[in-house]
């Protein structure tokens, strides 16, 4: 197996004998090329003629292909037997069937970027096993599908593959619009043991032999010239490779021979092969549609469009099949066309500033462009099919402009309303940023207003405080106060108790001294001395004396009795005084506090009547900024 190559089968033998197409295989096959430009090389012709050899061939000089170094190049040159990719035996029963391609692309690179291409093998033609309807069924898809037709004939070109050709001719006619543009890509003739010792061998060689073989002249048949000249006008170009004859190694092979190794396939062929594969690998173009390269998508819906038709139980009939192809290649560009304009319109929309009638204006203008584009691709087909799908553009498109110009106006709409949202969001925020700024102030204001409490209630404590203190000094002060008076009282108690202790003994001593003279005295009673009447005398003077000092004590001690207890009366009022301003300072000070306590109580009270206003204040204003519309619109946007 050559790197894991290996075929397909898309057209196959149903049970009643007619072709069905494999949709399946056909996608699978097509799937990795399925956004590259496809190219597809199909070979056909007569059955038992080397097509599928050939093909297996150029599959091993694709994926091992070097240039030739020396005698045997590497692609060839090597002990590996040939991989039937494409199947392919000896002998003469027939061996193809229905239409195989690869199953994967070979990715070549070509000037214009990588291109897919798949190799397409054919069944056999030109045999009485092969119906006329499957021999123009298997022709007409290779040639649909293929941009390089590589016609597989022996030894020489005949009349009858002309005639056989001229079935695309037929086509082309009710296609081509009398354009210069040619309906199919490429044909090559490739004449299998080309035996013209003159010409040679090669491209060359079959270029020469096609000049003269293609040449319209007298003495060919009017049919035939004009065929010549037909196959001219449907292929865009026509050319013919004479190969020489392999060795007998791969001639003459039965059917039960083992695989063949192109060692011993003979040096002229080998090397003419490799010319043949190298001027098939340079002209590799992708299929066209409409002018552009075609995907192996559009591949895939080209064939299942045009298969329908090709595949019916009648042989082809040329003008529904050209008329299919030219379907579907002018649906293709309608669609095109379509979606172009949608994209530009849709494009201009995203940033359209203006109006709907100015919209309407660029939509005619885009409606033209359309139109024109359209008119300029090379189209195959009918001028009145043409024309059809022309106004079909044409009406899409306004179609297509009566859906965008309703979503233009509701945009418009929509930006008119979100214009006026954004005018009341703008609103709404410069209300919710006053009321922030309300409530801001409120607060801080509320705030200033505790702090001055709070600054008060402490001047007014510490007030108090001083007050208590100077209260208690004065509290310590009458204490002292009154300590001292006591103690003064105490004194002067003891003084006074001492001078009357004093005062009773001079009295008593007065009183002995008396005593004891009047016992003297008593004695001299008969004495009438001079001594006696003196002592007598002294003693009257001394008694009256006693007399006086007794009288003046009594009046001191009353004096000092008085004294004394006007001095225990006015301490006594002194203290009860005293007792009265302490108790009424005492009362004065207690109002105070009660009176401080109560301002506290109150400004307490109304800070927080103060705080649940403002709570209250602010509950609202949330409110009211939850229920303002854009709030609203904002949340449900967040909701759905
Ligand atoms: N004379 C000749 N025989 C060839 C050439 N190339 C291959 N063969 C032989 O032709 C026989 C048929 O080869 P295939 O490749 O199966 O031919 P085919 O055209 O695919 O046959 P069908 O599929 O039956 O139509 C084999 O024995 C090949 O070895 C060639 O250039 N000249
Ligand atoms: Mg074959």
């Amino acid at each position: 197996m050559t790197d894991n190559y290996n075929t397909v089968q898309v057209l196959i033998k149903g049970p009643d004998d007619s072709f069905d197409l494999n949709k399946d295989g056909l996608k699978a096959a097509l799937k990795n090329a399925w956004e590259y430009p496809v190219c597809i090389i199909a070979i056909c012709g007569d059955k038992r003629k080397g097509k599928s050899f050939i093909l297996n061939m150029f599959l091993r000089y694709l994926i091992k292909g070097l240039p030739k170094t020396s005698l045997l190049s590497y692609w060839w040159g090597t002990k590996e037997d040939l991989h039937a990719a494409f199947e392919w035996r000896g002998g003469s029963r027939r061996n193809t069937e229905g239409i195989w391609i690869l199953d994967k692309p070979i990715l070549v690179d070509t000037l214009d970027g990588k291109v897919a291409l798949y190799l397409m093998d054919t069944q056999g033609m030109f045999d009485s096993q092969t119906s006329k309807r499957e021999c123009s069924q298997i022709f007409a898809l290779a040639t649909l599908m293929s941009s390089q037709l590589v016609f597989n004939l022996m030894k020489q070109i005949q009349a009858n593959d002309l005639e056989y050709l001229d079935f695309w001719t037929q086509t082309a006619k009710f296609v081509n619009t009398g354009s210069d543009e040619a309906f199919f890509q490429s044909l090559l003739f490739l004449i299998r043991d080309f035996s013209f010792p003159d010409y040679g061998f090669g491209i060359q060689a079959g270029e020469r032999y096609l000049q003269e073989e293609l040449k319209e002249s007298d003495d060919k048949t009017a049919t035939v010239n004009e065929n010549i000249r037909n196959l001219r006008n449907v292929f865009s170009s026509v050319n013919a490779f004479g190969m020489p004859t392999p060795h007998k190694s791969v001639t003459a092979r039965k059917e039960e021979d083992k695989p063949v190794n192109l060692q011993y396939a003979g040096k002229s062929f080998m090397q003419n092969a490799e010319d043949l594969f190298k001027h098939l690998k340079e002209n590799i173009s992708p299929l066209s549609l409409n002018g552009s390269p075609m995907s192996g998508e559009q591949l895939y819906d080209y064939v299942l469009s045009c298969g329908e038709n090709l595949l019916s139980d009648q042989v082809p009939d040329p003008v529904s099949l050209s008329e299919s192809v030219s379907k579907f290649q002018l649906g293709k560009l309608v669609e095109q066309e379509k979606a172009e304009y949608e994209r530009i319109m849709k494009e201009a929309m995203d940033t359209y500033e203006g109006t709907l009638s100015d919209l309407y204006k660029y939509h005619e203008l885009q409606l033209l462009e359309a139109l024109g584009r359209f008119d300029k691709v090379h189209k195959f087909g009918r001028e009145d099919v043409i024309m059809d799908y022309r106004n079909t553009l044409k009406l899409d498109i306004v179609e297509i402009y009566n859906v965008l110009s309703t979503y233009f106006t509701q945009k418009l709409e929509l930006k008119d309303s979100e214009n006026k949202r954004e005018e009341e969001a703008r609103i709404a925020k410069l209300r919710e940023d006053q009321l922030g700024d309300m409530v801001q102030r409120q607060e801080d204001q509320m705030k200033e207003t505790a702090a001055k409490h709070a600054r008060d209630a402490e001047e007014m404590k510490k007030r108090l405080e001083e007050q208590e203190k100077r209260f208690q000094e004065a509290e310590e002060q009458r204490k002292t106060e009154t300590e001292e008076a006591r103690k003064l009282l105490e004194d002067q108690q003891r003084l006074h108790k001492e001078a009357e202790i004093a005062r009773s003994m001079e009295a008593a001593e007065a009183k002995a001294r008396f005593e004891d003279q009047k016992q003297k005295i008593q004695k001299m009673e008969n004495d009438n001395s001079k001594q006696a009447q003196e002592a007598r005398k002294n003693f009257q003077q001394m008694e009256a004396r006693h007399r006086r000092e007794e009288q003046e004590r009594k009046a001191d001690a009353e004096k000092a009795r008085q004294n004394y207890e006007q001095q225990m009366k006015d301490y006594k009022t002194m203290q009860e005084k005293k007792e009265t301003e302490a108790k009424s300072a005492r009362e004065q000070q207690q109002k105070m506090w009660d009176q401080q306590k109560a301002a506290d109580d109150r400004r307490y009270e109304e800070a927080k009547a103060a705080q649940a206003r403002t709570e209250k204040q602010l509950q609202e204003m949330r409110q009211k900024l939850q229920n303002h519309p854009r709030r609203k619109r904002k949340d449900k946007c967040i909701i759905s």
